[in-house]
C-alpha cells in the first residue's frame, strides 16, 4: 500500500500561516488521530482544534480535506492552516509522525500527481519552474505550460504523426490488390509538414529554456577596458573589483539582472590578453568559453587606448553583438578608429561618467525581441530539446524509406514514442489504438 506523507508547505520561519500538506490513504486516520473526529466537508475550510495523539494542545486552525481523485495528487489529502511559528510547526509534525505517516521527500506530492494522472510531465516540470520563478516572463511561461500549452503542441504533433502512420500502415497490412498503388507516398506530405514545424520549433528552441534560465550576456573585452566599472554600473552595485591594475579580474563573475521581465545573466570575466600567469590563462580561458556561450557579447574597448589590445577578443565577435568604444571622456587613441573600421556599430560610451543608461535601455529592448514570440515555446528544457531532436531525426529516416513502408512506420512510431516521452507518455501503445481506431481504407 501506498504511505500516507505529510510536509511543511511553507517556508519555514516565523510567519503568520504554516500549510502542512498531507497525502495518501491515512490522510483521514491522521486527522482522527489529530483529534477531528471525522474530516470536514470535501473542500471547506473548517476550524479546527488540533491537539497531539498523547492529547496535549497544537493549536487552533483551519483544516481542508481534499478526498481523492479530485485532489492535486489524486489521492486522499488534506491541509492544517497553523500559525506559522516553529514551535507549532515542530508539534505537528511530530504528532503526524507518531501517528505513523512520513515526511515527504522533494517534489513527492507532484510525483503523485503525475503518477495518478493528474499532470502530465512538462506540467509537473511547469509546477516546479513557477516555484522557483523570480521574474514575471519565468512566471507566465510556467503557468503557460502548467496549463497546457506546451502538451498542447505536442499533442498536436502527434496527431499529425498518426495520420501519416495510419497511411502507412495500410500499406503494410493490406495486400496489394486492396490498396492504391501510392498510399505510402500519402504519407510524405504530413511528415514533411511536421519536419518543417520540428525544425522551425528547434531553431526556436534556445528561447523558451532563456526565458527559464536567463538571457546571457558576456563583457568581453583587453584588461583594463572598463567591462568591471561596465558590470558594476548595469547592476547599480559594486559587485565585482574595480582597478587600474591589469588582469584584476579572472574568474567569471555571474550576477542576475531583471530587464522588462526577463532574467538576464550578467557576466564580468578576465580581460582577454596573452598571459603566462597560469591563474590568468585559466580566467582567459573560462572567459572565451562563457562568452561564445553567451546569447549576447558586450565587447567594451579602451577608446583611448593605442596598443591593439582589442584585437586579442575580436574572433569572439559575432554580428549582432555590440561593441562599445569607452572611456569617450578622454582623448581618442588609435585604436578606436581601427576599431571602427572593423566593426561599424561600435558606440561610444564612457562608463565613469555614468553613461549607462541608454545601454540599459538598448539591452532591454534587445532581450525582449530576442525572448518574446507568438507561439508558446517548444522547449523549455533541454529534455525537451533532446526528445524534439530525436523525433526530428526519425522522420528524416521515415521520408528516407517510404518505399519500404514497414521501415518507414517503425521510425514514424519511434518519433510519436519521442514526442510522447514531452508529457511522459510512453508512447507506442496508444499509437498504434489510435491507428487502428481512427483507421479506414474505404471499405
Ligand atoms: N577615464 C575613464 N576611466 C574609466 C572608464 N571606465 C573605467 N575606467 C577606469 O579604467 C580602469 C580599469 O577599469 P576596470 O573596470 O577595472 O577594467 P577591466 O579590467 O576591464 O575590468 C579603472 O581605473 C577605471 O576606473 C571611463 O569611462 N573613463
Ligand atoms: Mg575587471
Amino acid at each position: 500500500m501506498t504511505d500516507t506523507i505529510f510536509a511543511p508547505a511553507t517556508a519555514p520561519g516565523r510567519a503568520a500561516v504554516a500549510v502542512v500538506r498531507i497525502s495518501g490513504p491515512a490522510t483521514a486516520a491522521a486527522l482522527a488521530a489529530l483529534g477531528l473526529r471525522r474530516p470536514p466537508g470535501p473542500r471547506r475550510a473548517a476550524l479546527r482544534t488540533l491537539r497531539s495523539p498523547q492529547g496535549a494542545v497544537i493549536d487552533r486552525g483551519l483544516v481542508l480535506w481534499f478526498p481523492g481523485p479530485s485532489s492535486y495528487t489524486g489521492e486522499d489529502s488534506a491541509e492544517l492552516h497553523l500559525h506559522g511559528g516553529l514551535a507549532v510547526v515542530a508539534a505537528a509534525t511530530q504528532a503526524l509522525l507518531d501517528s505513523g505517516l512520513r515526511l515527504a521527500e522533494p517534489g513527492e506530492f507532484t510525483r503523485r500527481a503525475f503518477e495518478n494522472g493528474r499532470l502530465d510531465l512538462d506540467q509537473a516540470e511547469a509546477v516546479a519552474d513557477l516555484v522557483d520563478a523570480e521574474t514575471d516572463a519565468q512566471a507566465r511561461q510556467a503557468l503557460g505550460q502548467l496549463e497546457g500549452a506546451l502538451g498542447e503542441r505536442y499533442d498536436h504533433w502527434r496527431r499529425q504523426l498518426i495520420e501519416a502512420l495510419a497511411q502507412l500502415e495500410a500499406a503494410v497490412d493490406f495486400p496489394d490488390e486492396d490498396v492504391p498503388a501510392d498510399v505510402a507516398a500519402r504519407a510524405r506530405e504530413p511528415i514533411e509538414a511536421l519536419l518543417t514545424a520540428l525544425e522551425a520549433a528547434l531553431a526556436d528552441e534556445a528561447r523558451g529554456r532563456r526565458i527559464r534560465d536567463g538571457y546571457r550576456i558576456a563583457i568581453i573585452g583587453a584588461p583594463n577596458a572598463g567591462k568591471s566599472s561596465l558590470f558594476n554600473a548595469l547592476l547599480g552595485r559594486d559587485a565585482a573589483i574595480v582597478t587600474p591594475i591589469p588582469g584584476a579580474t579572472r574568474d567569471v563573475i555571474e550576477a542576475p539582472l531583471v530587464l522588462s521581465g526577463y532574467k538576464v545573466l550578467l557576466a564580468d570575466m578576465a580581460g582577454l590578453r596573452d598571459t603566462v600567469d597560469p591563474v590568468e590563462v585559466e580566467g582567459v580561458r573560462r572567459a572565451r568559453a562563457w562568452a561564445a556561450e553567451a546569447d549576447l557579447r558586450l565587447w567594451l574597448v579602451d577608446g583611448s587606448a593605442s596598443d591593439g589590445a582589442w584585437r586579442l577578443a575580436a574572433d569572439l565577435l559575432q554580428p549582432r553583438d555590440m561593441v562599445l568604444l569607452n572611456k569617450a571622456d578622454l582623448a581618442e587613441g588609435a585604436d578606436a578608429a581601427a576599431v571602427r573600421a572593423a566593426a561599424p556599430q561600435a558606440q561610444a560610451l564612457s562608463v565613469s561618467a555614468g553613461g549607462v543608461a541608454g545601454l540599459l535601455a538598448g539591452l532591454s529592448d534587445r532581450v525582449t525581441a530576442d525572448l518574446s514570440g507568438a507561439e508558446f515555446p517548444a522547449v523549455t528544457r533541454a529534455r525537451h530539446r533532446g526528445l524534439l531532436e530525436a523525433a526530428r531525426d526519425h522522420l528524416r529516416r521515415a521520408l528516407g524509406s517510404l518505399e519500404e513502408p514497414e521501415l518507414a512506420a517503425e521510425d514514424v512510431r519511434l518519433a510519436a514514442r519521442a514526442l510522447g516521452r514531452v508529457a511522459g507518455r510512453i508512447g507506442a501503445e496508444d499509437v498504434l489504438d489510435l491507428v487502428f481506431a481512427s483507421f479506414c481504407i474505404g471499405k
